[in-house]
């Protein structure tokens, strides 16, 4: 009798096992020779739903890579995990946790239970809130202490806490009030703070202390910081309630703070920091542009959730990109995954895909506890196109590594001048083209250049991409694209069989500092337990500082 394959280790999974025999049968075959073979292939190997289109013809893979892919879903039980992630089960199993970030976009009315508790009327609640203050602060009815309205608006928070929101302020900029001012302060390096404040008039000035526990030791620091520039100026702790809200689920430690708890908007614990910048995190995005922009934000949200909940998986996108990346992780031992967006807008949108997709899946134990003997994820990096093809393309081209990659492109340009826009997109059509496709010895001696200087001026190609279209940046295709690699991680995750909704290696760095701070700002000497290099820095450290 057959095993059944969901009670096997990943890698004696039957369709694993069948990846890896195909794997050594596909290995060095061309994209040249998979394209002339199938002439219909760049219209075939594409999924086109809810506004964007995926082409990932440009993939080493064949219609069996394909099968097999899909059969290892289903042999990991992709579709049940999908259906416990969206009602709410215990699928963060480390901290005990739902997994619920899908409940944040929920249509008004759904339900969705949670412990007794129907969690879409919770995020409604906050929602409606958010847009009330939101609208008195766009329309300066929101004052400050003295009387002015608040101009500048300056969101504190880490990690999660911060690297949404800058993402979806620098994305939706075209759409955000232009006479408010935002920054975001993230770093406890000083600098940060004092930059981002450097021109600002405390009297105009809104700082959201974003923090799911409100005990993080950089945005407690900046917070207080904060706090300090304001009473510098005002003299007076009262002023502080015009001048902070808080995002956060430590109402105790909110108030603590000096902020009043009605200025304080929740979230819970079963939505992560990294998949948060839809919950009230969100508010310096719902500022900048406003409620219904943001509403409209979370319907692409949903769009992508309903299509990723229902489609079947040959023609899903998240689960195809998740599965086409584990191929080139797993089976290639690529290590990396490079993403493009050729759009100046999406400029930090790599930097947040580095910490869903590293933060998610960066673990080696399953979640039955034991190591894994497969790699995990790969390390996510980019820059937006073109200015990443003056730099680092060149190792994409012609460099020794494999290393797929996304490119990100819109049909419309929010800021149309001249040419300018066919020529942005014309460069990202060549390029996933000449990595595909490369040019040949053959090729570039017919153009005339020398014997000698051939192999250095030719390309091998077969180095793999997507293309991901889509008509033009907006609120809502900004939420489709997010929820679109949220999924896909969350598919490679169920694959690897590890939790993709903890973070205990940042834990770790939360209470590593703490001591060390304290050894570094002690009066007397302190007696040193750390290993020899780290006693000999602090010890250094200390010297200059005294100036000894
Ligand atoms: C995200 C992580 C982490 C977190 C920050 C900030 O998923 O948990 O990046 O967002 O450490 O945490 P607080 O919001 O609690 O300050």
């Amino acid at each position: 009798m057959t095993a059944n394959p969901t009670a096997l280790p990943l890698t004696q999974r039957p369709a694993w096992q069948a990846l890896q025999a195909h794997y050594r049968q596909i290995q060095a075959l061309h994209l040249r020779r998979l394209f002339a073979d199938d002439p219909l292939r760049g219209e075939r190997f594409v999924i086109d739903a809810v506004g964007i289109y995926l082409d990932y013809s440009k993939n080493r893979a064949t219609d069996d890579t394909l099968r097999l892919l899909l059969r290892l879903a289903d042999e990991c039980g992709l579709q049940g995990r999908i259906e416990a992630m969206f009602n709410g089960d215990t699928i963060n199993v480390t901290e005990r946790r739902a997994a619920l970030h899908t409940a944040l976009r929920a249509p008004k009315g759904e339900k969705i239970m949670l412990d007794g508790v129907d969690v879409v009327a919770d995020v409604h609640a906050v929602l409606e809130r958010m847009a009330v203050f939101s609208g008195q602060v766009r329309s300066g009815q929101w004052l400050g202490y003295t009387g002015k309205p608040v101009r500048n608006i300056v969101n504190i928070g880490i990690g999660g806490s911060d690297l949404g929101p800058v993402m979806a302020y620098e994305a939706l900029r075209h759409y955000s009030r232009r006479d408010l001012r935002f920054r975001f302060v993230s770093n406890v390096d000083s600098t940060d703070f004092v930059e981002a404040t450097y021109d600002l008039d405390p009297e105009e000035t809104l700082f959201i202390i974003c923090s799911k526990t409100f005990t993080t030791l950089e945005t407690l620091t900046n917070a207080h910081a904060a706090r300090d520039w304001c009473l510098h100026k005002f003299g007076d702790a009262q002023a502080v309630c015009r001048h902070f809200v808080a995002v956060s689920t430590n109402a105790e430690e909110v108030s603590k703070f000096g902020i009043n708890t009605d200025n304080m908007f929740g979230f819970w614990d079963w939505d992560g920091g990294r998949y948060s910048m839809d919950s009230a995190i969100g508010l310096s995005t719902m500022i900048a542009i406003g409620a219904d922009n943001f509403r409209a934000m979370l319907e692409g949200f949903r769009a992508m959730d309903e299509h990723f909940r229902t489609a079947p998986f040959e023609r899903n996108m998240p689960v195809i990109m998740g599965l086409l990346k584990l191929w080139y992780n797993n089976f290639f031992a690529a290590q990396s995954v490079g993403v493009f967006p050729y759009c100046q807008y999406l400029k930090r949108f790599p930097a947040y895909l580095q910490q869903l997709t590293m933060e998610s899946n960066g673990k080696h134990i399953t979640l039955d506890g034991s190591c894994v003997d497969y790699q995990t994820a790969s390390v996510y990096w980019g820059e937006p196109g073109t200015n990443g093809q003056h730099s680092f393309f060149q190792l994409l081209h012609q460099g020794t590594r494999l290393i797929p990659c996304d490119f990100i492109g819109f049909c419309e340009s929010l800021n149309p001048l001249g040419e300018q826009h066919a020529l942005l997109m014309a460069n990202l059509f060549a390029q996933t083209e000449a990595l595909a496709f490369g040019k040949t010895d053959l090729e570039v001696k017919a153009d005339g250049v020398a014997d000698w200087l051939a192999p250095h001026r030719s390309f091998e190609g077969n180095r793999p991409s997507n293309t991901l279209l889509l008509e033009q940046l907006t609120p809502e295709s900004l939420g489709k694209l997010v929820a679109l690699y949220e999924h896909s991680v969350f598919t490679q995750g169920v694959i690897w069989n590890i939790d993709s909704f903890d973070q205990w290696g940042v834990e770790l760095g939360k209470v590593l500092a703490r001591k060390t701070a304290a050894e570094l700002n002690s009066a007397d000497e302190p007696e040193l337990g750390h290993d020899s290099s780290t006693n000999a820095l602090i010890r250094r450290y200390r010297r200059y500082k005294s100036g000894g």
